[in-house]
């Protein structure tokens, strides 16, 4: 079976993981040095967040050159170094594409912006003489004027001037640079912005447009519409990929609420998987989730693709923090919301077993392992995400989730490197480092290392299919095979459990007057069931 089907996944959001030169932002250097660490953690693959030289006005995800490693990160060498540690650790890894849009200093934008209005430099990108009412989904409109009067196209910052999807040069130099990192073995793409990249013909305005309403304060995508033409850049994609061999895979960042549109990224010669937000923005309530899994299974049964369970990434609240709240779903970056942190962590805990007992992939986003927080009191002149500027500090963005990690240490910077962290971490994340979660056996790392270490060993975990189980109110249990159970307890009493020895649990069994032990709420269980 293809490592990919199954795969539980690192993300590794480069600047802020470990910092290797003590410029207080992270870096290969960093992520070599941790290596040990993933695959210690017990993960298959690492997914990189853009490494690409970048003026890093979106944190990467504007590439000024897409086969240059950012100087700040370090050089194509020591990207190659990493690609072949990370192999020799048994680690696969998945690089971050961004085809959407360039950097504004992409030289194919410089070159544009020289050339002209008319000139065939400008084609490359959305140029108008006039712009539409689309939003950028950082807040206020998706156009900008340039010198001369017209206007470009960017769905994201005005640093970050949308491709034109439709020139056949943009098509080539995308699958030449699939084929400059395949050729340097890398093992996968994770593509941003993946339902996006071809708009609709003549660009008309929206009806459905709110211009006043950020679209990132309400959490709905400013237009929740792909293109069917898109479908022929991923089916080009998968021929360059597959004529690589090996077992590669692709894995869409598609926000799409429509099942039936989604599916059809996971068609056989399409993409190989996709994230699952659906999972990550439902509510904790066993209710919802256990739709939320019964539509995901059966979304991605028709395409015989393998689901993904994915609970955090770089774009949202962190789900300790989400999960402690009243409202536990994710509508959007929630800012001044109250969490009890507590409430939240067990609950993510417990989440972290879900997430690993579904059939198919599962992501961890760093930080997931240390049971981090979402971070909202930084000072104004620390963020730096584009999302706070363009919304004015409606929505403070997304620097809260992204904080340096706390590896050891009693203070700041807690050993992410030797120069401080281009985000100041907490204190109380003392509490929280890598080196002293590693020492307490009831940690969030603990558990983390434990269930991924059975999750690979166990038989029954993985890809493959599940049974539910008949249970209690706001209980979840499911089955697979060969002799395996799963029980949420997403009630507020305790619950008895089904027959079985206990693999991994999330937080301590109660005990039972006779007969198995009991489920506390808010917690989960692995067992062993049957012979
Ligand atoms: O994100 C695309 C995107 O649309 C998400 O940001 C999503 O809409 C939002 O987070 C929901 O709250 C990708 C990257 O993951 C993100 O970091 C980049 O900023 C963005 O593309 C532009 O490249």
């Amino acid at each position: 079976m293809s490592w990919w089907r199954d795969a539980a996944i690192y993300q590794v959001y480069l600047r802020s993981f470990a910092d290797g030169d003590g410029d207080g932002v992270g870096d290969l250097a960093g992520l070599e040095a941790r290596l040990p660490y993933l695959r210690d953690l017990g993960v298959d693959a690492l997914w990189l967040s853009p490494w690409y030289d970048s003026p890093m006005a979106d944190g990467g995800y504007d590439v000024a050159d897409y086969r240059a490693i950012d100087p700040s990160f370090g050089t194509l060498q020591d990207a190659e170094r990493v690609i072949g540690a990370a192999h020799q650790h048994g680690l696969k890894v998945i690089v971050d594409i961004v085809p959407n849009h360039t950097s504004d200093r992409h030289p194919w934008f410089q070159e544009a912006l020289r050339a002209g209005a008319g000139s065939p430099e400008r084609e490359r990108f959305h140029f108008r003489n006039w712009p539409n009412n689309w939003q950028s989904r950082f807040g206020g409109p998706a156009w900008s004027q340039v010198d001369d009067g017209q206007w470009y196209l960017h769905l994201f910052d005005s640093t970050q001037p949308d491709l034109n999807w439709d020139h056949p040069e943009v098509r080539a130099e995308f699958t030449s640079i699939l084929r400059f990192w395949l050729d340097r073995g890398v093992d996968g793409f994770r593509i941003d912005v993946a339902a996006r990249l071809v708009k609709q013909q003549g660009l008309p305005d929206k009806p459905e447009e709110h211009p006043d309403l950020p679209s990132f304060a309400d959490g709905k995508p400013a237009a929740d519409k792909d293109r069917p033409e898109v479908h022929e850049i991923y089916r080009d994609w998968r021929r360059v990929l597959d004529s690589y061999g090996g077992e590669r895979c692709f894995v869409g960042e598609i926000w799409l609420d429509d099942p039936e549109r989604f599916a059809r990224y996971l068609r056989p010669d399409e993409l190989h998987t996709a994230f699952n937000f659906a999972f990550l923005k439902c509510a904790w309530e066993a209710g919802a989730l256990r739709d939320v899994i019964d539509r995901t299974l059966a979304t991605h049964a028709k395409v015989a693709a393998p689901p993904t369970w994915v609970l955090s990434n770089h774009d949202v609240t962190r789900h300790a923090t989400r999960y402690g709240r009243e409202d536990t779903a994710f509508t959007g970056r929630l800012h001044r919301v109250p969490s009890d942190l507590g409430l939240g962590t067990r609950r993510a805990r417990a989440a972290a077993l879900l997430s690993m007992a579904l059939p198919g992939g599962v992501y961890v986003y760093q930080g997931d392992e240390l049971g981090l927080p979402e971070v909202f009191d930084l000072p104004e002149e620390a963020r730096q995400d584009p999302v706070f500027r363009r919304t004015a500090g409606l929505d403070l963005g997304r620097d809260g989730c992204r904080v340096p990690l706390p590896w050891g240490g009693e203070a700041p910077p807690f050993e992410f490197g030797a120069g401080g962290a281009w985000l100041p971490q907490p204190r109380e994340w003392r509490e929280l480092t890598a080196a002293r979660q590693l020492g307490d056996a009831d940690s969030m790392l603990s558990l983390y290392r434990l269930a991924l270490r059975v999750r690979r060993d166990e038989e029954a975990l993985g890809d493959g299919g599940m049974r539910w189980l008949e249970s209690g109110e706001g209980v979840l249990a499911f089955e697979r095979d060969p002799g395996f159970t799963c029980v949420v307890n997403l009630s507020r009493r305790e619950v008895d459990l089904p027959e079985g020895a206990p693999l991994v649990a999330s937080a301590e069994l109660g005990e039972a007057a006779a007969g198995p032990a009991r489920l506390p709420p808010d917690a989960a269980v692995w067992l062993r069931t049957g012979n």
